[in-house]
């Protein structure tokens, strides 16, 4: 018994080390990417786009570094309701939870396929507003997560689904595989004014396809930024494109400019994955925020306070 209590002690103590050094690890990379973000901020003006580029491939490097020796995504790190009855709830998305009796917004495992076990991830269901069953998609609400990323973290998805995230575009991708689904878009100025959207149809094609967007059918207050007058800013049939994969429509490169990651055209008149810059009160070098210019009241260029995109099936 001693023997096993003591061997059980050293175990432990042996976990706590790993731990502690993981931590280690883990607090010195963050230091190296607060380093390399002031670097960045510090060159805004050098126009050096190669030397910015090659910083920002070093920081998303450094991320999923940060990723693999913290065990999980921060994304995962959320507890929230997960269970039922003792069960994991798991469902093909938020809507079928909400259907089997889910009323509780949070954290759910979702699996699309149902005969594809790697089609699972975690996302956040909203199970209250607009009817429930809702799957967000993204979010925009505090600033509290740099949208400035590689193809890789769009891919994969990032941020906490209590705050700002995006949801990967692999995951959005077999959310609108299967089925006909339904598209929101919530935004909110800083008077505290809401616009909304919905668009009838969606489909994010796959990566081979650059996650192209396909979206039908429209009704709200927000604009239809899909079939702007302009062709060259409407988002429909767009690939996705961020500073270090380029598949937009104009000769420089729109995610580099705008600092963001989106469907971009020629360039824009929505991008809501811009900078989150509080009051609205720009200090970049471009109208790089959080821009939904249909919304004209706002003015040209004007910041959101807030902005949230969720998916549903059309039949729902
Ligand atoms: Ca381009």
């Amino acid at each position: 018994m001693t023997h096993i209590q003591s061997l059980l002690t050293s175990l432990g103590d042996s976990l706590n080390q790993d731990l502690l050094d993981a931590n280690n690890r883990i607090n010195s990379l963050s230091r190296q990417v607060n380093t390399l973000q002031g670097q960045i901020h510090s060159m805004a003006d050098s126009r050096s786009n190669a030397t910015l580029d090659q910083i920002m491939r070093d920081i998303e490097s450094l991320r999923a570094r940060m990723n693999l020796l913290s065990g999980a995504p921060d994304m995962r790190a959320m507890i929230l309701p997960k269970s039922l009855d003792g069960k994991e709830a798991l469902g093909v998305d938020c809507a079928s939870l909400f259907r089997r009796g889910t009323k509780v917004s949070g954290v759910y495992t979702l699996q699309p396929d149902p005969a594809d076990n790697s089609t699972r991830f975690d996302a956040y269901c909203d199970m209250e507003n607009d009817g429930g069953g809702w799957t967000v998609i993204q979010r925009r609400i505090d600033g509290s997560d740099d949208f400035y990323r590689g193809w890789e973290s769009y891919k994969i998805g990032f941020g906490n689904f209590l705050h700002d995230f995006w949801l990967g575009l692999d995951n959005i991708h077999l959310l609108t595989k299967f089925g006909n689904n339904k598209m929101r878009i919530d935004l909110w100025n800083w008077e505290n004014m809401t616009r909304f959207g919905e668009f009838n149809f969606v489909r994010i094609a796959d990566e081979k396809d650059k996650y192209r967007i396909l979206v039908g059918g429209y009704q709200g207050n927000s604009g239809n930024p899909f079939h702007t007058p302009q062709y060259s800013t409407r988002m429909q049939s767009m690939q996705f494109s961020t500073f270090d994969n380029d598949n937009d429509m104009d000769p420089g490169n729109c995610a580099r400019t705008f600092t963001s990651g989106w469907w971009f055209n020629r360039c824009y008149r929505v991008n809501l994955n811009g900078v989150w810059y509080a009051d609205g009160t720009y200090f970049g070098p471009a109208t790089n925020g959080i821009v939904w210019d249909l919304w004209v009241e706002n003015g040209p260029g004007y910041s959101l306070q807030a902005a949230e995109m969720k998916l549903r099936p059309s039949n729902f």
